[in-house]
């Protein structure tokens, strides 16, 4: 088999002094850091959709790249030269898993049962290439938005018939994440929510799609899938309002429906900015509900109101994850790169250069989120600012042992409370900046 990406050799670690554009910076993956290589801490993932298959289309012109690899587009042989391309490109890398939708990997047909026979035979092809490789599968999921039966969602839909062919499309799809040793299993609710409420039984859709889940599970569980199943938040886009809006309204929905001891949260960066957080409050609120599983490693535009899915470049935020996945112990899943290279970065080399620039920033991120713990300067002053429920009236509030009318009677004794502590925003920042700066004055 011809080597696709042939002018482009295996990307190294030459550390920040290299000036090699094709060579990590920060990203060591056998380097320690607390305990652990950065391979370890780092599981990087490369979306199919993405880096295989999407060429740099929008809503005003036509694709600028060409991801044809040799092959017809709309065929197998596209599809095959499509894994050849992200196999040699994932190993040049060192990226040890990919993600999938059903539809990144064959052209579909009219008929699902064609549709299903193309998926086994890639998966098979797929598997050869894992076996050979050690690359490994994170997380599969079927695409219930791009097809037209799906305008008014999938498990959201009003048509019964749209419903079982999401369910086909489901059971499928987990057949060959089992198939593939998938760690997970992810609903993006793309069109599950509504333009209009209208036109709009909104209890009715999202108790439909509770039942698509639990028969999701149910299935998953009985062909042998142990991995975890994620809900990823989003929104809006493609609809005005969707249902998984955020980590907080997903988990309260799968609490609701008795979904949780199977469910975790798939955070995507730029899928919480755009619910109005930082991506940093999606991470925490799944976290601190035990519900952190992994995530989709991309960046916003926060002048732009939409879904850039850009490549991660902002070290402060990937600090802050790196802090919020280092408290939790870890993702079960791990770091998917869902984002793609802007419309005029249409080259091969561009697509190493983005994987590159993703991968240097976790690094800096998990770096300077070790420096940070191990100051300890942060995590002590939070510590310390809850410090008057440690001991007398405070205790007593914490251990449940007061009650609303002696603490009335407390207050009213107290006079005026003294002011509570200063919050200290501006010094806390200070020794983030001097965290990930110190060193500068060698200059
Ligand atoms: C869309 C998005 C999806 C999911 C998988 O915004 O993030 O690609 O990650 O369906
Ligand atoms: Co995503």
């Amino acid at each position: 088999m011809a080597e696709i990406f042939s002018n482009i050799s295996r990307i190294k670690y030459e550390g920040s002094d290299s000036k090699n554009p094709l060579s990590f910076k920060y990203y060591d993956p056998d380097r320690v850091i607390m305990g652990k290589t950065m391979r370890e801490h780092l599981p990087f993932a490369m979306a199919w959709w993405h880096n295989l298959c999407a060429c740099g289309t929008d809503m005003f012109g036509r694709d600028t790249a060409d991801k044809s690899f040799g092959a017809e587009k709309g065929t197998m042989a596209h599809a095959k030269a499509k894994v050849d391309a992200g196999f040699e490109f994932m190993q040049k890398l060192g990226i040890e898993y990919f993600c999938f939708h059903d539809v990144d990997l064959v052209p579909e047909a009219d008929d699902i049962k064609e549709t299903n026979k193309r998926l086994d035979e890639i998966t098979d092809y797929i598997l050869e290439k894992m076996n050979e490789t050690g690359i490994k599968c994170l997380w599969g999921t079927a695409n219930m938005f791009s097809n037209p039966r799906f305008m008014n969602g999938a498990g959201s839909t009003n048509s019964a018939d749209v419903f079982c062919f999401a369910a086909a499309q489901i059971k499928k799809a987990l057949d060959l994440t089992v198939k593939l040793g998938g760690k997970g299993y992810v609903f993006w609710g793309g069109r599950e929510g509504y333009e209009t409420l209208l036109n709009t039984d909104m209890k009715f859709e999202q108790e439909n799609i509770a039942r698509l889940m639990k028969m999701a599970v149910d299935y998953g569980r009985s062909i042998g899938f142990k991995g975890d199943f994620y809900i990823e938040p989003k929104p809006k886009e493609p609809m005005k309002h969707q249902y998984d809006f955020d980590a907080a309204t997903a988990i309260g929905f799968l609490r609701q429906h008795g979904l949780d001891k199977d469910f975790k949260i798939n955070v995507e960066a730029n899928h919480a900015t755009l619910a109005g957080h930082t991506f940093q409050h999606d991470l925490r609120v799944s976290a601190i509900n035990g519900m952190l599983g992994s995530i989709d490693a991309n960046q916003g535009d926060l002048l732009l109101g939409w879904d850039t899915d850009e490549f991660p470049s902002n070290v402060y935020e990937a600090t802050m994850c790196m802090y919020e996945v280092l408290k939790a112990g870890g993702l079960t899943g791990g770091f998917n790169f869902d984002a793609k290279t802007r419309r005029p970065s249409y080259t091969a080399e561009d697509m190493f250069h983005a994987f590159i620039l993703g991968m240097d920033t976790f690094a800096l991120g998990l770096i300077n989120a070790t420096k940070i713990i191990e100051d300890g300067r942060i995590d002590s002053f939070v510590e310390e600012r809850y410090s008057s429920f440690k001991a007398g009236i405070g205790k007593k509030i914490v251990e449940g042992s007061t009650t609303l009318t002696e603490l009335a009677t407390i207050a009213e004794d107290m006079g005026a409370p003294a002011l509570p502590s200063s919050g200290k925003q501006e010094y806390l920042q200070s020794i983030v900046n001097q965290i990930l700066f110190s060193g500068l004055e060698a200059l």
